[in-house]
């Protein structure tokens, strides 16, 4: 049997339209703000696709299509809340302020964000590759900023494939059940790897499970960057007046692969990319932009210059800091590399008959 989905909270409707009830009703500057981080998003994501087609990064796990869902959550963020972040939330960190020069040190292969992340009081957490691991810690870290006194909350990001995860409902039901200062925001971007949502929950909505752990689960049009503030400045709101954690599910879509090794066109059609990408965030804030606060062309040229620029410097500033060579890779896992390894390095440094 179909379940049919029900319909997403969205200010911004795909005909250009503003829902005024629901319009966050945000200054032309802080919605140029949301804009800027998308474009910056996306223009430093273009650029890490082609870095590691280069071999000058590692394996990296595209944004493209989730900006607005990324960057309308981080910017909901108070100073003092805590942000648990995943592999693919790269625009999170560049909108929680994070230098897009610590992003790229870590894709280099040196640091893991944190290093830098203290100083800067960004009470950002590096990001979690194991699947849905962040959101018990971030559940411990919002119980344990309550029982402090603190005024702040914890969002947590995850994907849909993060919800059949055991650590997905054990986070969700401590939540519940202490009424942690929690905000779970799943990407519901379609897609875990090569599983399609419909493979991974008989549910007809993620946002409904949050009712079996005794909270509010709310669905938002995750590509309608207003819709997305909205919806997560409500939930940590409430979290931080002291009502409980709150499910937000975010609708959007991945339009690349799932990580640079990756090759979607085997496993989704080419037509159903084409669908989403007709209903592009970046475009849409662009477009409403344009109709409600007067962007003019000679803005969007300036703000693509800025992106290219800042990028292209963020880059250069990157590779200059870092140096890591191809030893490196036997260098960081044991304290006494075994025999094994030994071999293998000796045949890969050693050898100078490898062409590296
Ligand atoms: C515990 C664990 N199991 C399996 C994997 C391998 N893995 C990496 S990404 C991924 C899919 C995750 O999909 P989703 O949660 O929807 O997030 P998305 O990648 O779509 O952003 C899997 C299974 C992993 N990293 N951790």
């Amino acid at each position: 049997m179909a379940i049919q989905a029900p319909d997403v909270n969205r200010v911004l409707a795909p005909d250009g339209t503003v829902d005024e009830r629901a319009d966050p009703d945000l200054s032309a500057s802080a919605v140029v703000d949301l804009y800027r981080l998308q474009v910056f998003a996306r223009t430093f994501d273009e650029k890490a696709v082609t870095l590691h087609r280069q071999g000058r990064i590692g394996t990296y796990a595209p944004l493209q299509g989730q900006e607005a869902a990324q960057v309308g959550a981080a910017y909901a963020l108070a100073e003092d809340d805590y942000c648990f972040p995943t592999y693919r939330d790269h625009a999170m960190y560049l909108a929680r302020g994070l230098p897009l020069e610590d992003v790229l040190v870590y894709l280099l292969g040196e640091g893991n964000y944190v290093d830098r992340q203290d100083p800067e009081g960004l009470r950002t957490f590096p990001p979690t590759i194991p699947i849905a691991t962040q959101l018990p810690h971030a559940v411990g870290t919002g119980m344990a900023a309550d029982y402090r006194g603190d005024d702040c909350a914890t969002l947590v990001s995850f994907g849909d494939g993060a919800t059949s995860e055991g650590d997905f409902h054990e986070g969700m039901n401590f939540a519940g059940v202490f009424d942690a200062p929690t905000v779970f925001f799943c990407q519901n971007n379609q897609w875990a790897i090569s599983v399609p949502r419909e493979r991974q929950t008989a549910s007809a909505t993620i946002a409904q499970k949050a009712r079996a752990y005794g909270f509010e689960g709310v669905r938002v049009d995750g590509n309608d960057v207003l819709a997305v503030y909205a919806a997560v400045s409500d939930a940590l709101d409430a979290a931080r007046a002291g009502e409980g954690p709150r499910l937000i599910e975010a609708v959007t879509y991945r339009q690349g692969a799932h990580t640079t090794t990756d090759d979607p066109s085997k496993y989704r059609d080419d037509e159903e990319v084409a669908e989403w990408v007709e209903r592009d965030p970046v475009e849409r804030t662009r477009e409403y932009l344009e109709d409600a606060h007067g962007w003019t062309d000679d803005d969007e040229r300036e703000l693509r210059e800025w992106a290219d620029e800042r990028v292209a410097e963020a880059v250069a500033t990157a590779e200059d800091a870092t140096g890591l060579g191809v030893e490196d890779i036997f260098e960081q896992v044991y304290a006494e590399t075994p025999r094994k390894l030994r071999r293998q390095r000796e045949q890969v440094v050693d050898d100078p008959e490898v062409d590296r």
